[in-house]
Parts: C-alpha cells; sequence; structure tokens
C-alpha cells in the first residue's frame, strides 16, 4: 500500500515516509506490555496485514480521486479511517520490542512500520475520525477547485494551469491568479484543525510535531535531515541566484520594469506556471539563440495529433529500451489518462501501485504538451519503481526515500535529450553547436533551477507550522516571507490574512510532504552520471541520453527492486559510488549555462 501511498500523497493508507529513525519513538516506550510473539512472527503478520488493507484502501483512494462526490467521501474516509486505527495499534505492538536485539531486516521493517503514515491519527475515536474526514475533505476541495467569474463561467484548475502558461498579458494573468487561490480561503480553517489533529497523532508515536515525524523518515534523526536540506541548498543556490538576476532582467524588456522592478521580487504571476515553480514555458520569451535549434515538441505533439495513449507508449518505449519489462495490460484499461467530462477528479498527476505493484495505473489529464510529456514520464518512473519492489515484502515496498522516489523518471527525463528527441520524431534535426546547447541548456534550467527554492520552501513553511513557530494568524503572511527570502518571488496585489495562499498547491491540502521533490532535483543529475559513466558516455554529461543502454537500465533496475529494504545511503552507494547526496552533477550539468548567464548579468544589480 505504500507504494500507492507514498506517490500518491492524497492517499492514505500509506506508509508514506521511507526510512526508519532511530529517534523519536523511542522515549514512549515505557508503558508497553510484552509481545505475544516474536519479532519476525510480528513482522510476518503486519506484512499480511498490509496487503490486507491496502486492497481496500486503494480501491477506496482511487475511486475518491477519480469520482469526487459525496458518497466517495465517505468510503474513502472510512478507508483511511480504518488504517488509521491499525496503524496506531501496530505501531505501539512495535514499541514493545524497542530495544531489543534483532536481525538488521527485522529490526529495520520494525523501525519502517512505526512510520508507516503521513497522517498519525490521535487516539481519540471522534478527532480520528473528524481528522480523516478533514483530510480527505481538503484534497476534495481542491481536485474540485474552479475559477468562477459568473455562476456560468466556471474555468477549473487544469485549464487555468494552461493558461498561466500560455498568456502574456499582465492584467489577465493576475486575474487567473487570484481567481485560482479564492479556493483555499474555505480550506483555512480545516487546515488549521488538521494541523492540531496531526499533531497530536504525531505526539501518539512519540514524536514532537508531525513536521519532526516526517523529518524521521530519511536514516538520520529529524535535525541531521533539516542540516542536510540546508547544505544542498547552499550548494545550488548560486546557480538560480543567476538563473533569477537574468529572468527578471529579460521580463522587465517584456512587461516594463514599472512592472518588474529591477532591484526587487520578480510577480509571482508572470513567471509562465501557477505557482511559479517551473519556467520551461517562458522560454520563448528567453530563447538565447532565437531560431538556432528547433525544441519546440509542443508543435509536433499537435501537428501529429499525438493521443494520450501516444504520449504514454512513448514514455513506456524508454523504459523498455533500458531492458525494463513492458507495462501491464491492466494499466492501459485502468488508467485515467484524459479529464473525465461528466465528474469532479484530482487531476494531479499522480502514479499507482496498487495490489502489491501488480496493478500499476497513472491518473492524469493529460494536455498535448512537452511538459506533460515529461510529466509522463515522471509518473511512469513511479509505476517502474512500484513494479521493480513489487517482491519485498509490503513494508519494504517504498522509494529507498521519498526523493529516490521522485528522482526516477525525472532521471530518464535528462535523456530526453535532443538526439533523443530527433531519433523518436518528436523535433526535427537534433543541432549540435554551442548555441544549440545554450538554447537546450536555459530550456532545462527554466524547470530544474527555478524549481529548486519551492522545493525547499513549501516544507520550510510547513514544518514551522507544526512546529507552531508560524500561527494561522501568520499562516499567509510566512508564506510569502519564505517564497520572498528563498524564490525571490512576491505577489502583485495585496494578500492579507484571510487568504492562505498556501492551500492552492495541491501538496498542502493533500498532505503530501515536499522535500522529497527538492531531493530528486539533485539526485537526478547525481543518477544520470552514474547510468552515463555504467553507459560509457564520453564528453559533457548533457550531451548523455542512456536510451537503449541495458547495462545503465540494469544497474538502473537493480537501484528499484531494492525499495526500501536498506537505509538509502546504501542503496545510493551501489549506484553511485557514494553514500551522500550531491549537487555537484547538477553543477557540472549546467556548467555552459552559467557561464552564459555570468555574461549576460555583467552589470545588472542582481538580488532583491
Ligand atoms: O507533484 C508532482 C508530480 C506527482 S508526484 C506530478 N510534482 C511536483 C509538483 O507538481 O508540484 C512533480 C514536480 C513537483
Ligand atoms: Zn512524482
Amino acid at each position: 500500500m505504500k507504494n500507492t501511498a507514498k506517490l500518491l500523497a492524497a492517499s492514505l493508507l500509506a506508509f508514506v515516509l521511507a526510512a526508519c529513525s532511530q529517534e523519536g519513538a523511542d522515549d514512549s516506550v515505557a508503558e508497553t506490555a510484552a509481545p505475544t510473539e516474536t519479532a519476525e512472527e510480528f513482522v510476518a503478520r503486519v506484512n499480511e496485514e498490509l496487503k490486507e488493507l491496502s486492497r481496500e484502501g486503494g480501491a477506496a483512494a482511487w475511486v475518491r480521486a477519480t469520482y469526487i462526490t459525496e458518497d466517495t467521501a465517505i468510503l474513502s474516509s472510512l478507508a483511511r479511517e480504518r488504517y488509521a486505527k491499525w496503524h496506531s495499534e501496530a505501531v505501539k505492538q512495535a514499541m514493545a520490542y524497542d530495544g531489543m536485539e534483532l536481525d538488521p531486516a527485522t529490526r529495520r521493517a520494525i523501525d519502517l512500520i512505526k512510520l508507516g503514515t503521513s497522517l498519525p491519527t490521535p487516539d481519540d475515536p471522534a478527532k480520528r475520525r473528524e481528522l480523516t474526514e478533514i483530510a480527505t475533505e481538503l484534497t476534495g476541495m481542491y481536485g474540485a477547485g474552479k475559477y468562477c467569474r459568473s455562476e456560468n463561467d466556471c474555468i477549473p484548475g487544469t485549464e487555468l494551469e494552461g493558461l498561466m502558461q500560455s498568456v502574456r498579458d499582465y492584467d489577465e494573468l493576475l486575474e487567473y491568479w487570484e481567481g485560482w487561490r479564492e479556493i483555499a480561503p474555505p480550506m483555512r480553517d480545516k487546515y488549521e484543525r488538521y494541523v492540531e489533529l496531526a499533531n497530536e497523532g504525531a505526539g501518539t508515536l512519540g514524536y514532537g510535531n508531525l513536521g519532526e515525524m516526517w523529518r524521521a523518515g530519511f536514516d538520520m534523526s529529524p535535525d541531521e535531515f533539516r542540516a542536510e536540506t540546508n547544505r544542498l541548498w547552499e550548494q545550488v543556490k548560486p546557480l538560480y541566484d543567476e538563473l533569477h538576476c537574468h529572468v527578471r532582467a529579460q521580463l522587465g524588456e517584456v512587461y516594463g520594469t514599472d512592472k518588474v522592478p529591477q532591484d526587487g521580487p520578480i510577480p509571482a504571476h508572470i513567471l509562465g506556471n501557477m505557482w511559479a515553480q517551473e519556467w520551461a514555458s517562458l522560454y520563448d520569451l528567453l530563447e538565447p539563440y532565437p531560431g538556432v535549434s528547433d525544441l519546440d515538441v509542443d508543435s509536433t505533439l499537435k501537428t501529429k495529433n499525438y493521443s494520450p495513449q501516444e504520449m504514454v507508449r512513448s514514455a513506456e518505449n524508454f523504459y523498455v529500451s533500458l531492458g525494463m519489462p513492458r507495462l501491464p495490460e491492466t494499466f492501459w484499461e485502468r488508467s485515467q489518462f484524459s479529464k473525465p467530462e461528466d465528474r469532479e477528479v484530482v487531476c494531479h498527476a499522480s502514479a499507482w501501485g496498487l495490489d502489491g505493484g501488480n496493478d500499476l495505473r497513472i491518473k492524469m489529464c493529460i494536455k498535448q504538451t512537452y511538459d506533460e510529456l515529461r510529466v509522463i514520464y515522471h509518473e511512469l518512473g513511479h509505476n517502474y519503481y512500484q513494479g521493480a519492489y513489487k517482491d519485498q515484502p509490503p513494508v519494504f515496498q517504498g522509494g529507498a526515500h521519498g526523493g529516490f522516489h521522485e528522482a526516477i523518471g525525472d532521471t530518464v527525463v535528462l535523456s530526453m535529450t535532443p538526439g533523443y528527441l530527433a531519433e523518436v520524431g518528436l523535433i526535427g534535426e537534433a543541432e549540435q553547436n554551442e548555441q544549440a546547447v545554450i538554447n537546450r541548456q536555459m530550456q532545462m534550467a527554466l524547470d530544474s533551477i527555478a524549481f529548486l527554492p519551492f522545493g525547499k520552501l513549501i516544507d520550510e513553511w510547513r514544518w514551522a507550522v507544526f512546529a507552531g513557530e508560524v500561527t494561522p494568524a501568520d499562516y499567509n503572511k510566512a508564506w510569502w516571507d519564505m517564497r520572498l527570502a528563498y524564490h525571490g518571488i512576491a505577489p502583485a496585489v495585496e494578500r492579507g490574512t484571510d487568504h492562505f495562499d498556501p492551500g492552492a498547491k495541491y501538496h498542502v491540502p493533500g498532505n503530501v510532504s515536499y522535500t522529497r521533490y527538492f531531493l530528486a532535483r539533485i539526485l537526478q543529475y547525481q543518477f544520470h552520471r552514474s547510468l552515463c559513466e555504467i553507459a560509457g558516455h564520453e564528453g559533457d554529461l548533457h550531451s548523455c541520453s542512456v536510451f537503449n543502454n541495458k547495462e545503465a537500465g540494469a544497474k538502473f533496475w537493480a537501484m528499484l527492486e531494492a525499495g526500501q529494504s536498506e537505509p538509502w545511503q546504501q542503496t545510493l552507494e551501489k549506484l553511485t559510488g557514494t553514500q551522500e547526496m550531491d549537487a555537484s552533477a547538477i553543477i557540472d550539468y549546467f556548467a555552459p549555462l552559467m557561464a552564459y548567464l555570468k555574461e549576460q548579468n555583467q552589470g545588472r544589480s542582481c538580488g532583491w
């Protein structure tokens, strides 16, 4: 089940956090009764029970996400509640084995059982029910969210996302930006209560608050993990600062420096994305050498009129070229590829590993764009991970840590070089010269580098909220303070305490931790570098594609098969030779673009 939850944030039963923690749970062991079964018997029973619970939980979560109604809310909340009750009992039983000498696999399984939810609930049945209902409701509110100019003139979220990418009119963009955020104020009180109840739940498991529990899932202490994310951020921050400076200057030319002052933050609504998290749709405004290379996959998808299925098939073909299996027939029968006309669904993309990884699915509302094609490659990364670790016992079915799960598909995306795109007919001829390289790097950086501060700050905000350092009256202020500090972005209109802008981002109402994506942005380059070495690639990292390379594929698959059966440091070492996450690969990768940006930024005063 954990596989489902892992990716699926929305999903409930989850063994969401990947790794064991030596801290936290240990203090609350004192009054646990002596166990009536051996540790091995206990773990075997939990594995059996998990299989059964995940059948029901997975089915309820799938129906809820693909058919939002009052009835599916009830079914989904009840399944969440049943899992939550089972989980808190399992954790109490697991605590009876604390301090015992156990073989490493049993010890790890027991530690992972304690972390087997992203939404710990209070023991009080009424509060448990209240929390599971709130969690279901919040995700539903997001999924059904739309901006209505009048009763009969509503634009759903996915459509607004598309408009934010394509429209270039400052005021029109602002209207969509503000309009979408109207979905969130009604979530605010519910979110406040969710924080209280989930913190209480984390307390029953021995954690100070939910943020601490989330940070405990990384085979190190929560404090060490926080320091680790800060260390990685410091490594990549110089890249972001250069990109910010250049993009601000270019946007100043497009919209005027009165709207984009050259010494302050960039208005949050003009970055080509509803949350300003990835900026690749601004590429047409930022192309360093116009006309030098054709990177316009969008137009091929449209000219050749690719269907959603054909786009998914293209991604599957990549994985198959690495020696991985084809997706099961049921994947094609049961996935949701397109937005249904007749009902509300959660369009935010997710990948599901139901029935212990035998029943793989994606749920998307696919549009005919390059952006979406990359999301498909991303989602199939999850599915291939789930399929690869399906023979592990259920408690080990999960990513080595959350960042690994997010990084698999993104690693494959790095092999979608112009050479690859040309080979599969998604662009014309791939040009190979310095200017073409810079163009391509700009396109990539607008996604990867622009995303880094965003990937970091979402959980910075939540960690502070869960820890009580940010109180409800300051939810929105703290949010924009962090967006300014990390991202150099600010709203173009006043946002008051009645607004709840974090609620307009899927993962916040969806209770999906976010640091995983920040880590993935760094790991994907680290994995890519290692796979390219295995493939015998010579030359610059950015020119490498492992398409068709079976040796790289085999090493990749070996990592996937391990799931979370061992500390992630060991899994990482087997592929990359090091136990440390490290940003040097992403820095090397973008070396040509950084030289270009530094040159462009000469004489500009950067920063905000
Ligand atoms: O949520 C996702 C995936 C599903 S795991 C589509 N991503 C983050 C986001 O959309 O905010 C991928 C990149 C970051
Ligand atoms: Zn993902």
